[in-house]
């Protein structure tokens, strides 16, 4: 037996990232969010961040985010990881903050930060987890609830005349010179899950060289919300989420597409 309890005929193809804490997520059943935690968790481990990075814990269902990680860790407001994150690089260069912000705490409280952090090209790394409302409080409309959509807070569904038109954050934040990477992936199935790894990883590597922000936004299911079971929200991600939100890169510097060539998977 070897140190992971497998045999010498088996492989071990899949353990927990050394930099992640062994322990239960408090996720509901069918979350994204455990999987992007873990996926950052992988590039943490990929590029040797133990001592460098610092996790901002932004409000929302990724606020525990630093009980996870081995690494040091600070709260921010709700909305103002890009604030802190900015605050934290420019007075430790050698450190690596990075957030997991949620849609309500990114593109409604927050959007003024994101966007002038990502028009400063401050260098730092934000994970942007839409799953289109906002989940910790109950499922109310957020700025990326798709039309139609039924919520806590829009009980007949999102109307255009009340609530207007869902924001595509990973389009708009592009149009900005500051950004160095920007992408939208989703987790719906394992292919899309291993491209959700590389475009993390190139996120945290561009700022990193201080080419500029890196922001990847993460399509995240939230079966509870979402009103369906696990298995069907895998689906409904497909036929829903991915038409408003389409999936692909919308900022890379030719610097960033460089690094594609050291990035594995
Ligand atoms: C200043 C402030 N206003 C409101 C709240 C309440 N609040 C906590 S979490 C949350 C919503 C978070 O939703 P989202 O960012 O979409 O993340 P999710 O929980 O869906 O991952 C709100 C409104 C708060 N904590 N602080």
């Amino acid at each position: 037996m070897s140190e992971h309890g497998v045999n010498d005929l088996q492989n071990v193809i899949y353990q927990r990232p050394d930099i992640m804490v062994d322990r239960a997520t408090h996720f509901c059943p069918g979350c994204g969010h455990g999987i992007t935690q873990r996926l950052v968790g992988e590039v943490l481990d990929e590029l040797d961040l133990k001592e460098r990075a610092i996790c901002i814990g932004s409000i929302g269902c990724t606020v525990t985010a630093y009980e996870y990680f081995k690494v040091d860790g600070m709260e921010a407001p709700h909305g103002r990881a890009p604030a802190v994150a900015t605050a934290i690089k420019r007075c430790h260069p050698e450190l690596v903050p990075f957030a997991i912000q949620g849609d309500g705490d990114l593109a409604s409280i927050g959007m003024a930060e994101i966007v002038h952090a990502a028009a400063r090209g401050e260098n730092i790394t934000i994970i942007f987890a839409n799953n289109a409302n906002y989940g910790m409080t109950g499922g109310q409309l957020a700025p990326t609830t798709l039309m139609g959509m039924y919520t806590s807070s829009t009980v007949k569904g999102r109307k255009q005349e009340h609530h207007g038109f869902p924001i595509r954050v990973s389009e708009m934040l592009a149009t900005l010179d500051g950004p160095a990477y920007i992408a939208r992936v989703s987790l719906h199935n394992p292919a899309n899950v291993r491209k959700a790894r590389k475009a993390i990883e190139l996120a945290f590597r561009a700022p990193m060289a201080g080419l500029g922000l890196g922001l990847v936004e993460v399509l995240s299911m939230c079966p509870i919300n979402w009103k369906v079971e696990p298995v069907q929200s895998l689906d409904w991600m497909v036929k829903n989420m991915i038409p408003q939100f389409p999936l692909g890169e919308f900022k890379c510097l030719p610097e960033v597409a460089e690094m594609k060539k050291v990035v594995k998977g």
